[in-house]
């Protein structure tokens, strides 16, 4: 490569800190290794709710939250051994309606450092040959980017770094919803069609020596591990309503005639809407009082600012 297209940055420095944690997910995915053609995510922003793990998941506290929706801004990157790429499609997606992708950047406008950012002769970028398509479908909770050499006849998309993974492809946005049940979720490229017959998947397509090659690359998946209670949500499905009063009231039943708790510790942090010591006919009320509020308000506050009579 010519080195003088090597540019140290900001993006570049952030980069380096992270590198080691996701050395520990290639090491975690045995499939996965420097000689495949794989895509992955990185973390390049995040509140102070959000930690990344040695595995290179990402653990979310609610409590830190605020009960606020939180975002994270994550950089995709693509490992193509070959670097003989003229077009290389991401396309990535959330199954959990609770956390929504959105907001992918466009490296060429304006112009940043990108896997397949254009130097000219002095090395400064430029634009000018490499088209980039930037896509996705709401109702799939998918994301896509493309770039590509204009025409497979073009020659090989041009690398900014010393590999294609030196630099993101692009990053995007994650939206977490502060009411998103606790469990693991993924943010993974799309592989094969999983929504409809004939949806577009992520693709490296290769020209060596004449010879075209159409890759379909590995995924390493963006892990969320969501933790945390969830004031009001006791059975733990996203929303505070009746079902979750009645396991209030059946908990108080249980306990309150010297019966054995019948919800696991989250609940009873879930269960116990006041903070106070009990879990009992008030805390049922105030999620049943929300619960009538939410059927009838257009978008309501969440349950916390209720109680607190933020709304
Ligand atoms: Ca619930
Ligand atoms: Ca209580």
């Amino acid at each position: 490569m010519n080195t003088a297209k090597r540019i140290i940055s900001a993006g570049a420095a952030a980069l380096i800190c992270i590198s080691p944690a996701f050395s520990n997910v290639f090491s975690a995915s045995a499939a996965i290794t420097d000689e495949n053609t794989y895509m992955y995510f990185s973390l390049k922003n995040a509140p102070e709710c959000v930690t990344l793990e040695e595995d290179g998941s990402l653990t979310i506290d609610r409590a830190l939250s605020g009960g606020e929706p939180i975002t994270i801004t994550a950089d995709v990157y693509v490992n193509e051994p070959t670097m003989a790429a003229w077009y290389v499609s991401a396309k990535w997606k959330c199954s959990s309606g609770f956390i929504k992708l959105g907001n992918v950047v466009d490296p060429t406008n304006p112009l940043i450092p990108f896997a397949y950012a254009e130097t000219n002769v002095n090395g400064e970028l430029i634009h000018d040959n490499v088209l980039i398509y930037i896509g996705g479908k709401a109702e799939y909770n998918s994301l896509a980017f493309t770039c590509q050499m204009d025409g497979s006849l073009s020659g090989s998309l041009p690398i900014y770094g010393d590999t294609s993974s030196s630099y993101p492809l692009t990053s995007f946005d994650a939206v977490i919803n502060p009411n998103t049940p606790c469990g693991d979720y993924d943010i993974h490229f799309l592989t094969y069609a999983e929504d409809y017959t004939g949806q577009m998947i992520s693709e490296v397509n290769t020209k060596i020596d004449g010879e075209r090659e159409i890759i379909t690359p590995r995924s390493v998946p963006l892990i969320l591990h969501m933790t945390g209670a969830n004031p009001g949500d006791v059975n733990n499905d996203g929303l505070v309503d009746a079902t979750d009063a009645s396991d209030i009231l059946s908990e108080y039943a249980s306990v309150s005639t010297g019966g054995e708790s019948i919800l696991d510790p989250v609940q009873l942090e879930a269960a116990n809407t006041n903070g106070d010591e009990l879990v009992d006919a008030v805390d049922a009320s105030n999620v049943l009082l929300y619960y009538s509020y939410a059927a009838t308000t257009e978008n309501a506050v969440g349950f916390m600012k209720f109680l607190s009579g933020e709304y």
